[in-house]
């Protein structure tokens, strides 16, 4: 995983707790790619890299960031402490790495305490997928154009023989 923004202006930061995290997390990239909204990806953990994770969160809205996305595994503290240091909207993915298969990631990810909230998606790539269209739509609330490709991807997808899928 290139540790580096992949946009000169993200709207989306995506933080993966390990570059192992990177192939399911890509579904997220993808998915916002596909709609148009440029993000980054870096890797960031709460436990390995504590003071850049805090860094990241607490510098993001002023490079403009509007949506975080930590996906991790296992232990997956990465978007509650991402959540603690910044009030910009943290959706949190759990992956299914551990040998507990994601039932542990979700449970690490899932339970905030009241006003530290994170979005949480479901468990693996149709998680990372969904953190992503979940993105699309808090961005589509200021973004009327960004609105109406949501509209149209959605009833392309919705046409018989379209490839399902999001
Ligand atoms: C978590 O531990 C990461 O998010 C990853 O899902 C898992 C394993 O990480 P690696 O040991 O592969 O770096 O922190």
């Amino acid at each position: 995983m290139d540790d580096r923004p992949t946009t000169a202006a993200p709207l989306v930061g995506i933080l993966i707790g390990s570059p192992s995290d990177s192939a399911t997390m890509q579904r997220a990239s993808e998915t916002l790619a596909r709609l148009q909204i440029p993000c980054e990806t870096l890797v960031r953990s709460a436990h390995r890299m504590p003071e850049e994770t805090a860094a990241y969160a607490r510098s993001a809205r002023d490079r403009g960031l509007r949506v975080i996305i930590a996906g991790a595994g296992g232990a997956a503290h990465l978007a509650g402490t991402v959540a603690a240091h910044t009030r910009l909207p943290v959706l949190g993915e759990p992956l299914a790495t551990s040998p507990l298969g994601g039932f542990d990631s979700l449970l690490a990810t899932v339970q905030m305490p009241p006003g530290v909230p994170v979005g949480t998606l479901g468990v693996g790539a149709w998680g990372a997928k969904n953190a992503a269209h979940l993105a699309l739509r808090i961005l589509a609330l200021e973004d009327a154009a960004l609105a109406r490709r949501i509209e149209a991807h959605a009833v392309a997808r919705s046409r018989p023989g379209s490839r399902r899928g999001g």
